[in-house]
């Protein structure tokens, strides 16, 4: 009875004391706790269609990344060298080993990933869950799937341009303008993304990519976050507006992942969901559950 109190508490309480989750001492999952089987049920009624759509960008080599990440594929025969396979039926394969940043493409920030004077999410101290091999608390791990209501919010439509300007950033005013001209209405336990055009540029203009970008302010997270938003992502590599709005650095990234603990995506591929106007969805997104991790390459679907 407890956690379904916890569930439903209001999403407004959240920042008094940001160091204290309102899901108690020991949460390590932040806003996922807004998804129930109800809601899910629901988001899983928005399929009508069947069409599919991937929401994460190929990732590779030439993938531009926030410096010094980057990213290889090996592709390898392991013990096949010289030989025309292994055993009497010639078994051959191919492996692969990644060497790179799991910061790369089409990303989920989990809660350890950004934190205010080395305090994360629900006031852990960096130095009682940091461990190299892996976090201890707050790891990628811990996320339960991500399923649940998706709302796209076509903001380079609403800028009449197929790329929006860097340094263009959406807050309260913004998201409600574009929510009424879609006609759709950003509930709790949404995942709220925002189409910009950006990841256009990859490939075509890495360099204008990677130097500035449209993006949310801390005003419009602040209005995500009192609605009670599961995660909030873009089609850009860092969802928040760069440059930033004031000297602070990442403040969009501080509200959300260690203050409310609402997860962020990146780079999310919403190109064809933008084409074919689609703004409600069903959003379904596993990650790798690699132990300990801060973050994910991901890619999840939507569905109508
Ligand atoms: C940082 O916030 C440092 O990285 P990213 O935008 O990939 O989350």
């Amino acid at each position: 009875a407890i956690a379904l109190l916890c569930t439903f508490a209001p999403a407004m309480a959240q920042e008094a004391d940001w160091t204290k989750s309102k899901w108690g001492p020991a949460d390590e999952i932040g806003a996922a706790n807004y998804i129930t089987p109800e809601l899910v049920v629901k988001a899983a009624q928005l399929v009508k269609t069947g069409k599919t759509y991937p929401l994460g960008i190929e990732t590779n080599s030439k993938t531009p990344a926030f410096p010094p990440r980057g990213f290889k594929l090996m592709v390898v025969q392991p013990g096949q060298a010289g030989i025309e396979g292994l055993g009497p039926n010639k078994a051959t394969y191919n492996d692969d080993i990644i060497e790179g940043w799991v910061g790369v493409g089409s990303q989920l920030d989990g809660l350890g990933h950004l934190g205010i004077g080395h305090v994360y999410y629900n006031g852990n101290k960096l130095a009682d869950f940091a461990d190299p091999n892996g976090l201890k608390k707050l790891g990628i791990e811990k996320v339960p799937p991500l399923v649940a209501r998706g709302v796209l919010l076509d903001m380079a439509a609403m800028n009449n341009t197929d790329v929006v300007k860097e340094g263009t950033a959406f807050n309260r005013a913004e998201i409600e303008a574009a929510a009424k001209k879609q006609g759709v209405e950003i509930r709790q336990g949404d995942v709220v993304l925002f189409h910009t055009g950006w990841t256009s540029l990859i490939g075509k203009d890495d360099k204008r990519y990677s130097a500035g970008e449209p993006g949310i302010g801390l005003d419009g997270a602040k209005y995500l976050t009192d609605i009670g938003v599961v995660a909030v992502g873009s089609d850009s590599s860092a969802l928040e507006v760069m440059p930033f709005e004031t000297k602070d650095l990442f403040p969009v990234h501080q509200h959300l992942l260690a203050k409310t603990g609402t997860y962020i995506l990146e780079n999310m591929n919403t190109e064809q969901l933008a084409k074919d106007k689609a703004y409600e969805f069903l959003f379904v997104l596993g990650q790798p559950r690699v132990t300990g991790a801060v973050q994910a390459i991901i890619n999840p679907v939507a569905i109508r």
